[in-house]
């Protein structure tokens, strides 16, 4: 009897190691653990034996059942890792594949009008400057002359980062703390762009974004007045657009510039857009990064990359610029 209950269980064993699937398993484990299976037979049999024989086939018994059920286990995590391997594999999608066309894709609108103004503003002699886009309060808002509680703060709403002491390290709001990275590196004279994404906790609609991009363009120099400052924006705006396209400026604030403007661009039809602020850079903001107001001026403008790229390529909604359905990118 005990080699009778051995051999079913090397039986059983031969049996696992070569069932191939998680549904053949749980039918073989009930084949051989049920209450319908061989070794179950013996239990009815061990009635009849005296008591020392009766301990020992109770022991083969048990002994055989754990060594199945040892097996049924093992092979269960065997074929869970293989079917998990193979809907892995089934699911796999191909992001390397080129499209039907041999398109292998471009750079997207916004970086390509980045790429733009850079070459109109080097052709200039401008330098291009970059900054990071987690800042320092210091750097995006008390350098940039806005005081502990200016309400100007309140112009720009900020998303706050989890770092330092309260609302020290924010999403730079802004690319004008570049500018005052640049000044704090850089003696005068200065003619330097600083492209860059921004971000503003703000409701997204057709002309705004959460997070978008700006152009920043700062000049210090030794006589630096607003007719540089007109004179460059109407430049750019023509060679950016074409000669039918104009600029004018808008009196306004900001804590950073003095006197400031907001300034728009003419389409060929007539019609306005507002792209950007401007002025002359504050006296407060040289001094804060150690350049004497006295012996230079400055002047400094930053305007919406987004809407720039939207109004000359006839993009009516920003959103789309942050969408990625190829149909829409593909065309640009
Ligand atoms: C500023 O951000 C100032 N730093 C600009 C500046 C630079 C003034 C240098 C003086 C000297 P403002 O918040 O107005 O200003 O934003 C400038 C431009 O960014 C806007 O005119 C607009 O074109 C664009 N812009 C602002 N908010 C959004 C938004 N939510 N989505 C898309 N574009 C936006």
């Amino acid at each position: 009897m005990i080699d009778d209950i051995r051999h079913i269980q090397d039986r059983a064993l031969a049996g696992l190691s070569a069932v191939t699937t998680l549904d053949d398993l749980a039918a073989l484990e009930r084949d051989l653990l049920g209450k319908t299976a061989e070794l179950s037979g013996f239990k009815k049999v061990m009635g009849t034996l005296d008591h020392d024989a009766r301990r020992e086939v109770g022991a083969a018994l048990n002994a055989a059942r754990e060594a199945i059920s040892e097996a049924v286990a093992q092979r269960r995590s065997e074929l869970e890792v293989v079917a998990a391997v193979a809907r892995a594999e089934s699911e796999r999608l191909d992001l390397t594949e080129v499209r039907a066309g041999g398109d292998a894709g471009h750079l997207h609108l916004v970086t390509q009008t980045i790429e733009e103004l850079e070459d109109v503003f080097v052709g200039l002699g401008f330098s291009v400057a970059e900054g990071p886009e987690v800042e320092d309060d210091w750097h995006n808002f008390t350098a940039l002359n806005f005081g502990a509680f200016h309400p100007a703060r309140d112009m720009q709403d900020t998303f706050f980062v989890g770092l330092g002491g309260p609302r020290e390290v924010v999403m730079r709001t802004h690319t004008s703390p570049v500018q005052i990275r640049v000044m704090e590196n850089q003696r005068p004279p200065i003619y330097s762009v600083m492209p860059g994404r921004v971000y503003r906790n703000e409701a997204t609609d057709a002309t705004h974004l959460a997070v978008f991009h700006q152009l920043e363009c700062l000049v210090v120099d030794r006589g630096i007045t607003f007719g540089h400052l007109a004179g460059t924006i109407d430049m750019f705006t023509k060679a950016y657009f074409g000669p039918g396209w104009t600029s004018r400026l808008r009196p306004s604030y900001f804590p950073f510039t003095e006197p400031s403007a907001e300034f728009d661009i003419q389409r060929p039809d007539g019609t306005w857009l507002e792209l950007g602020g401007c002025g002359m850079v504050h006296p407060n903001v040289l001094s804060n990064c150690g350049i004497d107001p006295e012996e230079y001026s400055g002047f400094a403008f930053g305007f919406g990359l987004d809407r720039l790229a939207a109004t000359r390529h006839g993009v009516t909604d920003l959103r789309e610029l942050a969408s990625t359905d190829i149909r829409f990118l593909e065309q640009f």
